[in-house]
């Protein structure tokens, strides 16, 4: 039966975890997956996500089934945190909202909804994009092209060649944005660049697919969701995908979700009866614990701000990774302009270093990044950022 299957190829990402926990050098650091690490290099376990699940162990609840699209008041405290509280659209009831499992959960369960609507569309990904976007697409049943972003000569975006491109798509294409803190590059558009690819989006009939997978992450929670509402404003049905993998640091609970604007709540109520049936069709109905820490917390104001205060200091804490990253290189005599990595948002920088460079980092020094050239600057900290830079400085 199985003879001829073939080998898959590894996650080039995931991948390099079990390269780098295979590795023996002591001085090694992992700067490849996308985790937020704390000042002593530990994945942590916020306070506020330790205190709701005091509450909820002592309240020692049955393990009933959830309801398909998830747990209601999580459902509503996604729709308060991603559009705002009192958002007309909430109001007018044309958001349909469904748990999912993580980002990735919400992008498949939108996926394979969108297959269903239009199964010739094409899908356009930002170049380069998170690697599973392709795959996740592709195993959609989608026929998956990219759009230009990076500009390597530029270290920035290439904004012309974005939307020209956004511009002489086919209508009905669908087009998966990051909407903060670009993975990998972390080069964001401005709120004014938006504005000119929301009207792309609107002329030419495309299908905009929001990725948020890092809210809080850039300028703030507020600030990193406003291309949500320039969305709203602009009166377009569109998807947003959420996650709290890396903003609650619950990775492993698989807490995310699908949101859809619609532009009637009869529409709503249809959309949502469809991914219901995309979710029972898959994996039944969603797991609960994640989902009911981060309900507990967002609706519990004292949790709440202790959340915001944890996420302020990780986005803190990586911003100023990255000044002192830039400062090292110096002292290591790096010659040039650095201030591209302080300019970038989130976790990662890409670096411009190449793919020979990236392996002798992680040959000669255990400096693992991915061969992009991306670093996960959440993974820096003071005892290992010394150790980084001369490695950096000596393959450049
Ligand atoms: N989208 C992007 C751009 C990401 O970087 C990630 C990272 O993991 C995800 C989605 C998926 O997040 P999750 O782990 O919640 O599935
Ligand atoms: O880009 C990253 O490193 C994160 C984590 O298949 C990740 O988004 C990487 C690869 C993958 C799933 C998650």
């Amino acid at each position: 039966l199985f003879a001829a299957v073939e080998m898959a190829p590894r996650d080039p990402i995931l991948g390099l975890n079990e390269q780098f926990n295979a590795d023996t050098n002591p001085a090694k650091v992992n700067l490849g997956v996308g985790v937020y690490y704390d000042e002593n290099g530990k994945l942590p376990l916020l306070a506020c996500v330790k205190a709701a699940e005091t509450q909820l162990v002592e309240a020692a609840r049955a393990r009933g089934y959830v309801p398909i699209d998830g747990i209601a008041a999580y459902d509503k405290a996604v729709q308060n945190l991603v559009f705002g509280e009192g958002s007309e659209v909430l109001t007018a009831g044309r958001v349909a909202t469904v748990q999912a499992l993580g980002g990735t959960g919400g992008l498949k369960v939108g996926a394979d909804f969108l297959k269903k609507l239009n199964p010739t569309a094409k899908v356009l990904v930002s170049n380069p994009s998170w690697e599973n976007h392709r795959a996740l697409f592709i195993n959609a049943g989608f026929e998956v092209d990219s759009y230009p972003y990076y500009d390597a000569a530029k270290k920035g975006v290439d904004f012309d060649g974005m939307l020209a491109c956004l511009n002489a798509a086919p209508a009905g294409t669908v087009v998966v944005l990051h909407a903060c803190c670009h993975n990998p590059t972390g080069y964001d558009i401005s709120p004014a660049q938006w504005e000119q690819v929301i009207a792309a989006v609107k002329a030419r009939n495309l299908v905009a697919f929001l990725d948020m997978a890092y809210q809080g992450f850039g300028d703030g929670i507020a600030e990193d969701g406003a291309v949500v509402g320039q969305f709203v404003k602009a009166g377009l049905s569109f998807f947003v995908a959420t996650s709290f993998s890396k903003s609650f640091s619950l990775y492993g609970e698989r807490v995310g979700a699908l949101n859809v604007v619609c532009d009637t709540k009869d529409e709503t109520a249809k959309v949502l009866s469809q991914l219901k049936i995309v979710i029972r069709t898959n994996y039944s109905n969603p797991p609960t614990h994640g989902a009911q820490v981060v309900a507990t917390v967002l609706s519990t104001p004292a949790l709440r701000a202790q959340w915001e205060e944890e996420l302020a200091g990780m986005r803190n804490r990586i911003k100023a990774m990255r000044a002192k990253l830039v400062e090292r290189l110096q002292a290591q005599g790096v010659k040039g302009d650095l201030s591209f990595i302080t300019t970038q948002r989130g976790m990662f920088s890409y670096s411009g270093l190449s793919k020979p460079q990236m392996e002798r980092l992680r040959s000669e020094f255990g400096v693992y990044g991915v061969d992009s050239g991306r670093i996960c600057v959440a993974a820096l900290n003071d005892k290992n950022l010394d150790y980084v830079a001369s490695s950096i400085a000596k393959v450049m």
